[in-house]
């Protein structure tokens, strides 16, 4: 029922038609008249359909989205929070890099994780490149309290605390020197999975490429979640190593194939490029073979062999060799078709989707049958590291005609399957468990990568809606220079056919993966409460000040300063201090009442942290540049919040 009779729509909005509104009438040049929706349509060139799925999107003022998506913001380096049904942004989450209304990176706590934790091999580094953004799970349902981040370009995984939104950890993987198969969770949360994408010699030893073949490795880390810490356990994590494959996306098992991780791969063909000499580009020397490996791991089995001390020691991680995974099926390999991309366990845990870049199918394999032949040991053979390798019929639930180009799958509550088609940018709606019915494609614009889906990587997913990511926009806004930002289009999978009804430009890096959570799972608080707490270490600091408590204390070229924060003061306010002391303000917001935000900036020293209501902050710096320098709050948070400032006085040396 796309094309409604206006005034019948017009009912069932429950507005009212105002006189003399034929299909000929003027639109109304004034605003703030007589509401007549079919003149504001004839005004905006909008057609019945349009005007319905404004209906199933717009979302008055005051009122709440039913969904959030959790996108990743590519090599923006952080994560965006989106309301659905509505597209409307809620917020930019910093990670990997600085963000300076969020405090973060700027003199404050969070400089610690961002500047000191994710340093990797001792560089500094403040970008990444945000791809698989992954939910807390309990018993395979998102439960709204964590979720975790890769950055592909450094190695990197990232913890979210999802009661505020704020990057609590980042772990630099000492092994390899990119990922991409993360941050993969298995149904409990109890590891965060984490595969390297081009290999390299592990622990970040040097090797020639004529070397490629014995000392380049990949590897799956398993980083150890301890949800009672709410952070990654490294010393309790280990990793598995991995021939030179490339692996790519990953998922991990559920119910029957609960300890089961899969993880595609695309260079079995072990290219690394012209390596200088006449060898072909890695793009064509890594598409020469028809079917590249999907990983099968037996995470509980490489538990236990951990446990019993199989592993060697690589930069303080504990590794299970190739060989020995090889040997005690920990590892196991099947066939999959041209240049595979994504691989998605569906919401039953019985088969796992895997398409193809250079591909026409989405591959569907029964894991039951997976589990039967690697029980069996019934191999086609092994590879060159002794892994053993399923036979890809055997293996098989069916191949489903997809179009040119599948990537990533998500599911609904009946059996659906959504698959995102780059090629053809389509949507292509199937079902696995009747693989070669028609399909149903959906044109979107353009270039589809991932595809997210409401609760979709869940146990039960909800249905609802998909959301294709766009890699490519072109027409679909406003120019704003040859550097476009990414589309992602709201479908409404309701119905019996798939239909579009919100384009939202996403202005930052190219978002790969997100993944879309019921609002009233994510129990966010309004305040730190009691006031003084340090959001790092969920408790009060020792460091916090009461009213009546503020004092500067001098301790040789020390100086600590026990600053309160509260509608519209700084106490204290005025600070001298000499030229060359180290100067660490302890500020804490005393306020508890909602959204009564303070900042905390120090002109000229480039030093800007957030006080939400109850945080305890720390700034600490060296006082090098003698002066007289403002600082002031950054909010705007009360009738006298231009008067929220002070003195930062530094007396030149004699
Ligand atoms: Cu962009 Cu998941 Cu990194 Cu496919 S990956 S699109
Ligand atoms: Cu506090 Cu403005």
């Amino acid at each position: 029922m796309r094309i409604l009779a206006v005034p019948l729509l017009a009912a069932a909005l429950g507005v009212s038609l105002g006189a003399g509104c034929g299909p000929d009438a003027p639109g109304p040049s004034a605003p703030g008249g007589a509401v007549d929706l079919k003149q504001v349509m004839a005004q905006r060139g909008l057609t019945d359909a349009d005007v319905i799925a404004a209906a199933k999107t717009y979302t008055p003022t005051g009122k709440h989205d039913e969904y959030v998506i959790l996108a990743s913001g590519g090599h923006g380096g952080n994560l965006v929070a989106i309301g659905v049904p509505s597209m409307r942004i809620l917020k930019y989450v910093a990670v990997f890099g600085p963000e300076p209304w969020q405090g973060y990176g700027y003199g404050g706590l969070g400089d610690k994780l961002l500047y000191e934790d994710s340093k990797q091999g001792g560089k500094q580094i403040t970008w990444g490149d945000v791809h698989h953004p992954n939910l807390s799970e309990t018993n395979g349902e998102y439960d709204g309290e964590f979720i975790f981040v890769n950055d592909k370009a450094n190695a990197r995984i990232a913890v979210v605390d999802l009661k505020d939104f704020t990057t609590k950890q980042i772990i630099a993987n000492r092994l390899v020197m990119s990922d991409h198969g993360g941050a993969f969770v298995t149904p409990n949360t109890e590891y965060v999975v984490e595969t390297s994408q081009y290999p390299a010699p592990l622990g970040g030893a040097y090797a020639p490429l004529s070397e490629y073949k014995d000392k380049y490795r990949g590897a799956a880390t398993f980083w150890k979640f301890d949800r009672s810490r709410g952070r990654i356990d490294e010393a309790a994590s280990f990793a598995i190593e991995l021939p030179p494959y490339s692996q790519d996306l990953a998922d991990a098992g559920k119910f029957d194939s609960d300890g089961w991780v899969f993880i595609g791969s695309w260079n079995t063909e072990m290219s690394a490029g012209t390596e200088g000499k006449d060898k072909p580009p890695m793009e064509s020397g890594a598409s020469q073979n028809d079917m590249d490996y999907l990983h099968i791991i037996d995470w509980k089995k490489a538990e236990q062999l951990v446990q019993a001390g199989k592993t060697t020691d690589i930069n303080g991680m504990r590794v299970l060799p190739l060989a020995t995974a090889a040997a005690e099926g920990v590892l196991t390999f099947v066939g999959e078709p041209k240049s595979p991309h994504g691989c998605d366990v569906t919401p039953d845990g019985k088969a796992i989707v895997v398409g193809g870049k250079l591909d026409t199918h989405a591959t569907v394999f029964e894991f039951a049958k997976v589990k039967e032949l690697i029980a069996k040991k019934d191999f086609e053979g092994r590879d060159a590291y002794g892994v053993p390798i399923l036979n890809f019929q055997k293996a098989l639930r069916g191949q489903q005609e997809i179009g040119l180009g599948p990537l990533h799958t998500v599911f609904d509550e009946k059996g659906n399957a959504y698959t995102s088609v780059f090629l053809d940018s389509t949507v292509v709606k199937w079902n696995y468990n009747q693989i070669g019915q028609p399909t149903e494609a959906l044109p979107v614009h353009y270039n589809i990568g991932h595809i997210t889906a409401a609760e979709g990587d869940s146990a039960s997913p909800d249905g609802r809606y998909v959301v294709a990511m766009n890699k490519m926009a072109q027409d679909r806004h406003l120019g704003v220079g040859p550097l476009l930002p990414q589309n992602f289009q709201l479908i409404d999978i309701t119905g019996p056919k798939m239909e579009l009804i919100y384009d939202l430009p996403i202005p930052l890096g190219e978002p790969h993966y997100a993944q879309m959570i019921k609002a009233d799972k994510l129990k966010t608080i309004q305040v730190y409460t009691p006031a003084g707490t340090d959001p790092y270490t969920d408790e009060v600091s020792p460091h916090a000040v009461a009213a009546g408590g503020e004092r500067i204390e001098r301790n040789g070229n020390k100086v600590d300063v026990y600053m309160s924060v509260i509608r519209s003061h700084f106490t204290p306010d005025t600070i001298e201090v000499n030229q060359g002391d180290l100067v660490t303000f302890h500020l804490t917001n005393l306020e508890q009442a909602f959204d009564q935000t303070h900042g905390f900036a120090v002109d000229m020293y480039n030093l800007n942290v957030s006080l939400e209501p109850g945080k305890y902050e720390r700034v600490s710096f060296v006082a090098d540049r003698p002066g007289v320098f403002p600082l002031y709050c950054t909010e705007f948070c009360s009738a006298l919040h231009l008067e929220m400032a002070g003195y930062l006085l530094v007396k030149p040396r004699a």
